[in-house]
């Protein structure tokens, strides 16, 4: 079943912010007709790495994980549009830099498996966890895109 408003998370991480590439990024989500409901600048927190990533700990890549999330600003985003988790996940491309395929966000710009520019939630359970630790209910913003009705026909 469809879902025209469902939600996801986004964080633009530092490496794709210190190549300003966070432009493209967003660029690539506006125009699959998708809608942005919650962005911002974000210095993450070790406490803040750690509740997102809390499904990654024990793993080897965990410590240099939430170093890497912590080592310079991230952009997070709240996203909204028809099916909004898996295209996104689709946008972002597989994780490792020989699976993402060209046109994707990590296909295009990313050759390293940790830095690989983007996080997107990979459920709507993700999303919820995810969402709470960056962003409180006030600035998400609820609105009409105008272009809508040229987006989504049925
Ligand atoms: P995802 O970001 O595509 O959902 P996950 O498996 O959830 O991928 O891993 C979270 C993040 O941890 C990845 O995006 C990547 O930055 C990093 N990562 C995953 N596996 C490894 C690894 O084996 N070595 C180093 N970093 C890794
Ligand atoms: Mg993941």
């Amino acid at each position: 079943m469809t879902q025209d408003n469902e939600r996801t998370f986004l964080l633009i991480k530092p490496d794709a912010v210190q190549r300003g590439l966070v432009g493209r990024i967003i660029g690539k989500i506006e125009d699959k007709g998708l809608k942005l409901v919650a962005l911002k600048l974000v210095q993450v927190t070790p406490e803040q790495a750690a509740r997102q990533y809390e499904c990654h700990k024990g793993r080897p890549f965990y410590d240099s994980l939430i170093q890497f999330i912590c080592s310079s600003p991230s952009v997070a985003m709240v996203i909204e549009g028809r099916n909004a988790v898996s295209i996104c996940r689709k946008i972002m491309g597989a994780t490792a830099p020989d699976e993402s395929q060209p046109g994707t966000i990590r296909g295009d710009f990313s050759l390293d498996l940790k830095h690989n520019l983007i996080h997107g939630s990979d459920s709507a359970e993700s999303f919820a966890h995810e969402v709470a630790v960056y962003f409180t209910a006030d600035e998400i913003l609820n609105y009409h895109l105008d272009l809508e009705r040229w987006i989504y026909y049925s």
